[in-house]
């Protein structure tokens, strides 16, 4: 009257083993103030980007207010951001990036 008891199987799935990281984008916000080529050199020097792309993403931030420039992990993103907003500082322009993270 022993019966054997049957093997025990988990009901939860397993974890994952590695998490992609959140991606957080760096924007670019329009100001009245920073010259056009200023922006355009910044987006070339911190963010890789060659002369068309910079161009393209300076223009969409100056008639839509706000463009994503790229996305990056929030580190990343974060300190890219700075560099660039402290690139405009330094020239005396009110050159602005904020990050935020990607739904
Ligand atoms: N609006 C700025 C100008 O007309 C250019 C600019 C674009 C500034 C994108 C900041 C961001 N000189």
């Amino acid at each position: 009257t022993n019966t054997p008891e049957a093997p025990t199987i988990p009901k939860t799935k397993p974890k994952p083993k590695v998490e992609r990281p959140k991606l957080h984008k760096v924007m670019l916000v329009n100001d009245d103030f920073t010259p056009r080529e200023f922006v355009v050199m910044v987006l070339k020097a911190e963010f890789r980007m060659n002369a068309d792309q910079a161009q393209r993403v300076m223009i969409t931030a100056h008639q839509k207010g706000v463009c994503v420039v790229a996305v990056y992990t929030k580190d990343v993103a974060e300190t890219k951001a700075t560099r660039a907003t402290d690139a405009g500082r330094a020239a005396g322009f009110p050159l602005l990036f904020t990050t935020e993270p990607e739904e």
